[in-house]
């Protein structure tokens, strides 16, 4: 394989040591084997047909890889994959100021689009933790969402065309940027959340739109979950709300233990909401906030004095992952109708709760968006398989009362290995054949991603 890799790439592009292999063929997960064949570093979409058409011939499987900064497993290679890195296609290749779209490759690294935006007088909205590692290609692959979802949308309401190779290694130009596009089925919005399983995304048009005015960031403590919505519907009425996120007493502990940031008041309480609004509105929010306190929905609250302050009061809602990292968690990143929230969590509270008494739940997520990051913590005395057994068990439970409520099982993390066999609890068999032969369509050997978002057939 490396022989027929080395026609394509240079030899320095294709790593085969065991350091490399561990490092490319993995995510943020820890839960899956690691075993690639081989790691190629592409610098053209040339290659990547080439290598593509190579996997067609040869029999062997390709695994898309980005900034692996997934927590579903869909850059895992565990089966002798050759992973394709997208870390050299990282240039922006053109910007139109009056389309205001930015052409990149697909492994520019959010941020720096963000910043790109932003040197410009512009804004790429799409943001999340994870931001300064992820790349565009992994983004769009997964239909990233993240923290400001409730004003901007996800990465497909960005994306004004894409240049993808199939399965097949034929070369697709879908949309060419253009805004209105009435010629039928838009391939482009198959490729958005398909998680590398038809093909490579390897250039993107992405749209980019004027900077926001300022923000205020305001962390609210709020007594019980079911207050949460009325808080939101509150805030919604009185201010432009760019972010309605929450987490737990228990998920900002893991975060102060870890991070140099205060807790954002005094008092205690069982959960916070964290909001970004326009700056023009801080008098409406401090009215609302009052008049939450007195309708018993809150109790304390704080708002940004400085963008520092607002970072620091940021960081206690994005740095929860991380700081939690090394409990190795039982991740959930469900979804649900935002009215369904407050019952839905109520009930996986209780049910957690029930089965597993002894264990620590973190909440936290993009409950304005009905999106619920749902934790438990693995404690130090249980092996990580003992650990993943045990919560197994209630996976089927926590995914039947989300089928119950026509939810989503990934929300925003996607399907990958960890979710794979948990499709049928949100998609339905004649869907699930649907997306079997779709993948045939456009990957018919089989050697895009195999494994993951639909088990082998
Ligand atoms: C977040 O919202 C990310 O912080 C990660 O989606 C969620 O770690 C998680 O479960
Ligand atoms: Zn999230």
């Amino acid at each position: 394989m490396r022989q027929a890799l080395e026609d394509i790439f240079p030899a320095e592009r294709v790593r085969t040591s065991p350091e490399d292999l561990g490092v490319w063929g993995v995510d943020w997960t820890r839960s899956f084997p690691v075993a690639p064949g081989a790691v190629v570093f592409p610098e053209t979409v040339e290659e990547i047909v080439a290598v593509t058409r190579l996997a067609n011939e040869a029999g062997f499987a390709l695994v898309p890889s980005g900034g692996r900064t997934g927590l579903s497993g869909g850059a895992v290679a565990s089966n002798g994959e050759v992973v394709v890195s997208f870390d050299r296609m990282n240039r922006v290749l053109d910007f139109n100021p009056v389309d205001r779209v930015v052409r990149c490759e697909a492994g520019v690294v959010t941020a720096r689009l963000q910043e790109y935006a932003a040197e410009r007088g512009l804004f790429y909205p799409v943001d999340f933790a994870s931001s300064g590692s992820s790349q565009v290609g992994g983004n769009i692959a997964t239909n990233a969402g993240g923290i400001k979802v409730i004003r901007y949308g996800l990465t497909r309401d960005w994306i004004a065309g894409l240049k993808v190779v199939t399965g097949a290694g034929e070369v697709l130009d879908c949309n060419n940027g253009l805004v209105k596009n009435a010629t039928g089925y838009d391939l482009r919005h198959l490729f958005i959340g398909a998680e590398g399983t038809l093909g490579f995304v390897v250039e993107a048009d992405i749209r980019l739109l004027e900077a926001p005015p300022p923000q205020r960031v305001m962390v609210l403590g709020v007594e019980r979950i079911s207050d949460m919505l009325d808080v939101l519907r509150s805030f919604q009425a009185a201010v432009t709300l760019s972010a309605f996120e929450f987490f737990s007493e228990s998920a900002l502990q893991h975060v102060l233990a870890h991070r140099d940031v205060p807790r954002p008041f005094a008092s205690r309480a069982p959960y916070y909401a964290l909001l970004e609004f326009d700056a023009a509105g801080e008098e409406a929010a401090l009215e609302t906030f009052e008049a939450t306190v007195a309708a018993g929905w809150v109790g304390d609250g704080v708002v940004s004095r400085s963008d520092a302050q607002a970072q620091a009061l940021w960081t206690l809602r994005e740095g929860i992952s991380e700081s939690i990292a090394p409990r190795t968690p039982y991740k959930n990143d469900l979804s649900v109708r935002i009215s369904d929230v407050p019952e839905f969590l109520d009930e996986i509270d209780r049910m957690v709760g029930e089965h597993y008494p002894d264990l620590e739940v973190c909440w936290y997520g993009h409950i304005g968006d009905g999106n619920l990051h749902l934790n438990i913590l693995k404690p130090d005395d249980l092996s990580i398989d003992a650990f993943y057994e045990r919560c197994h068990r209630i996976s089927p439970a926590l995914f039947e009362a989300v089928r119950a409520r026509r939810g989503s099982i990934s929300a925003e993390h996607g399907v990958g290995l960890l979710k794979r066999d948990f499709l049928p609890f949100s998609r339905s068999p004649a869907e699930i054949a649907l997306m079997r032969s779709v993948k045939r369509v456009f990957d018919p050997n089989g050697v895009m991603n195999p494994g993951k978002l639909l088990a082998d057939a």
